[in-house]
């Protein structure tokens, strides 16, 4: 039975709804917000309708089972605080198109918290056995929430851990999220390899003081240090990098952000992405030592929070081979095989079991944005891909 692309673009739409916000297709709907748990309550349902037994671990992760062995294939379905609709949820109603349309057994699974409200693709990372559950539970979101409380929002569904061993590979479909695609006119990319990342928080204290009265050689200002830190590893990071490096200061909080105050405290988020764990860890010295050196230049304190990682993943070449007979039955000509900028829950499950991946494109090649989008085209178009893919493997 072929697949039901009116039916997929249904679900993906109707699942839009939560946490719908923002112009067009938006979405916001975090990790264990009222908005996420009402999509998962849903998705469940559906699971069940498609007789796949709907099964809540500890943290929130939602699968939905096939019996006996299956191939597993999802993504995740929370999204970044401004967000758009696709990203992990093409992934999950794809999954699930495919187990309800074709005569193999396929599990669906929606991963919690992989856009990292608290570390960095959590609920897989849980579940692969990366990120110890007791460590989880002592991470806490930019607002202060724990893990502990978030999950324990989810605590009348939460059944035990799935079991790994029940599943043959993992594939998932992802949009793009960035321009090669796009700018390229493509409708697939198969994807090569995974970055690695490196995500932690830093703190740096000095003195609050009166903006008029305190003379600026006296300052001990945190937001000074940020400054600083900022320009010092920009420029240090010239002999480091390539031009495939990326790093961000996404998230600053400067306390107590007043106009006539001078700033007694910053804590920032300093993520780092590359596919060289060694350019990894220099980027990580780099950080550490310019930090100790700017606390002591301008007299403030500095704090490192935990470092989460994950480490660059290879896709496996088996399942990869039948994306790219897929890719070359329905799209021939317009894909390619590409390297992924952005983490995926995959980076994860290939510690337990084969995994591959397949991208859409992004318009514009915007992501972690409101205005995210995928022509309904090129969504149909993946789904087919992954259908050629089953067909062929
Ligand atoms: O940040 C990422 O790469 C993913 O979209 N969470
Ligand atoms: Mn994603
Ligand atoms: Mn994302």
């Amino acid at each position: 039975m072929a697949v039901n692309a009116q039916r997929f673009l249904d679900d993906l739409h109707k699942l839009r709804e939560f946490g719908a916000s923002g112009v067009g297709n938006g979405v916001s709907r975090p990790a264990y917000s009222d908005a996420d748990i009402a999509a998962r309550r849903w998705l469940a349902g559906r699971f069940a309708e498609a007789c796949l037994e709907p099964h809540f671990d500890p943290v929130g992760n939602l699968f939905g089972l096939a019996p006996g062995k299956s191939l597993l294939m999802g993504s995740h379905s929370d999204s970044q605080p401004e967000g758009g609709w696709l990203d992990g949820a093409l992934g999950v109603v794809a999954a699930l198109e495919l187990a309800r349309s074709g005569d193999r057994p396929i599990s669906v699974v929606s991963f919690q918290d992989e856009e990292g409200r608290f570390g960095v693709t959590t609920g897989s990372a849980i579940w692969s056995g990366k990120l110890p559950l007791e460590h989880a539970d002592d991470l806490i979101d930019h607002g202060g929430m724990r893990f502990s409380a978030a999950r324990g929002r989810m605590r009348d569904l939460a059944q035990g851990f799935v079991d790994p061993n029940r599943f043959t590979g993992f594939l998932e479909m992802h949009i793009e999220q960035g321009p090669v695609l796009d700018t390229n006119k493509e409708k697939i990319g198969v994807v090569t390899d995974i970055v690695g990342i490196r995500d932690m928080v830093i703190e740096f204290s000095g003195q609050q003081n009166h903006a008029g009265t305190t003379p600026m050689h006296l300052r001990r200002d945190a937001f000074q240090a940020l400054s600083a830190f900022n320009s010092l590893i920009n420029d240090r990071f010239k002999n480091v990098v390539s031009p495939q490096t990326v790093w961000t200061i996404g998230h600053v909080d400067v306390h107590p952000s007043a106009s006539s105050i001078v700033p007694g405290q910053v804590r920032f988020s300093m993520q780092w992405r590359d596919g060289d764990v060694d350019r990894l860890a220099r980027m990580e010295s780099i950080i550490r030592a310019s930090a100790e050196e700017i606390g002591r230049a301008i007299g403030v304190e500095f704090r490192f929070g935990q470092m989460l990682g994950i480490e660059p993943v290879e896709m496996d070449p088996e399942l990869r081979q039948s994306l790219e007979d897929g890719a070359q039955t329905v799209a021939p000509g317009t894909w390619r095989v590409m390297p992924s900028g952005a983490l995926h829950d995959a980076s994860n499950v290939a510690a337990l079991m084969p995994v591959a991946m397949v991208f859409v494109p992004s318009i514009n090649g915007i992501s972690h944005d409101f205005a995210e989008d995928t022509s309904e085209a090129d969504l149909v178009i993946g789904l087919q891909v992954l259908e050629a893919a089953l067909a062929s493997h």
